[in-house]
């Protein structure tokens, strides 16, 4: 000490140094977000996926072996953790990474804490002991009603003249749409359906609202949610609807009256054409009834039914054995309107081919 210092105290340093006798396992979790639950907020009973990614972090030399994992959850504010599960990992090698994942029932809803304690109970000498738990945040909701539209048949077309299959303008049609409740616990009540039409280029127009009394909850069986039979939402549309393409909206719950988890699967739009009323005849049937015998008159029946959306106005219709026209009817059909036709024909040919023609000009 042959220089004078203000301070004589901090001129040495030491500190301990530990050297290991081998290379020793660490176990952590991986980067990133270690747990996942699925789905990420579960209501009360739901079954939900707790997944978990960890490693060892230690040398390729070493292994981490028969060690336990640990579950738990944690009801918040100050809830005692509860063990949902604990499972053995029998090794796990340096530079291992491992999933592991349980199914949690919660069964009360709320705030809770999930922890997973890797090496529980301390069996492994790891390099760092003190990063073995993860934690995350998580809510577990109360159930509610979960409305949405079985899509499968999509929107329904119920034309009100039962020889119509589709939108005809100044023809009037029922709208329908089919709802489902996807929640295992809770059913609707008073479930309004809305409907616009949005003529293209134009604004949208208020068709009416449809309001079912009530949508069953759905069922669980074998872990899957399966639904209720779906409910018919059912409007009366199209007074006044142009011809043309036209745009449906349909909003199941506009009114937001029922609280559901998933508000934004309830709006859903489909396209169709209204089309130009025009009559379409069809010859339905051409019966000769009984036997018919060379030399002798039968009847010859022909049924033409008028299945467009409009009347015929004038027309004919031809009655043809073999190559040869036998009769030609006058007539006009309203739309929707069927006749039977009848002709005595005396037959002079073996086998002859009748054939009728509807509006042949
Ligand atoms: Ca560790
Ligand atoms: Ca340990
Ligand atoms: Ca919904
Ligand atoms: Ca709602």
């Amino acid at each position: 000490d042959s220089i004078p210092e203000s301070n004589e105290d901090n001129n040495d340093l030491e500190f301990e140094y530990e050297v290991l006798e081998s290379y020793m396992p660490n176990l952590s979790f991986v980067a990133g977000p270690p747990m996942f639950l699925e789905p990420q907020v579960p209501a009360v009973g739901d079954p939900a996926d707790i997944v978990v990614l960890f490693e060892n972090a230690g040398h390729e030399n070493t292994v981490a072996t028969s060690f336990q994992v640990a579950f738990y959850s944690i009801l918040q504010p100050d809830g005692t953790p509860e063990l949902l599960e604990q499972i053995e990992v029998r090794s796990l090698y340096g530079g291992e990474t491992a999933q592991m994942n349980i199914t949690w029932h919660p069964d009360v809803a709320g705030d809770y804490l999930l922890r997973v304690v890797l090496d529980e109970g301390n069996e492994v000498d790891e390099s760092l002991e003190d990063d073995n738990v993860a934690e995350m945040e998580v809510m577990v909701r109360e159930h509610t009603p979960e409305l949405t539209l079985y899509e499968a048949p999509g929107l329904e077309i119920l034309p009100r003249d039962d020889w119509l299959e589709d939108v005809f303008q100044h023809h009037q049609v029922e709208l329908a749409v089919y709802v489902l409740n996807m929640d295992p616990v809770e059913s609707a009540t008073e479930v309004r359906v809305r409907f616009w039409d949005q003529p293209e280029g134009g604004s949208q127009v208020l068709i009416g609202d449809a309001l079912l009394p009530l949508v069953q909850n759905a069922t669980r069986s074998e872990g899957e949610v399966v639904p209720a039979p779906s409910v018919q939402a059912l409007v009366v549309w199209n007074d006044t609807a142009l011809a043309g393409n036209h745009t449906i909206f349909v909003e199941i719950d506009p009114l937001d009256a029922i609280e559901e988890w998933y508000e934004d699967d309830n709006n859903f739009n489909f396209s169709l054409t209204v089309r130009e009323p025009l009559p379409d005849l069809n010859v339905t049937s051409l019966v000769v009834p009984g036997q018919a015998v060379y030399g002798i008159p039968s009847a010859v029946e022909v049924s033409v039914f008028n299945t467009g959306a409009a009347a015929t106005g004038q027309t004919e219709v031809e009655l043809w054995i073999d190559d040869t026209r036998v009769y030609t009817w006058g007539l006009s059909l309203e739309e929707g309107q069927q006749v039977l036709l009848i002709y005595d024909y005396t037959w002079a040919e073996d086998w002859p081919r009748v054939k009728a023609r509807a509006d042949a000009s």
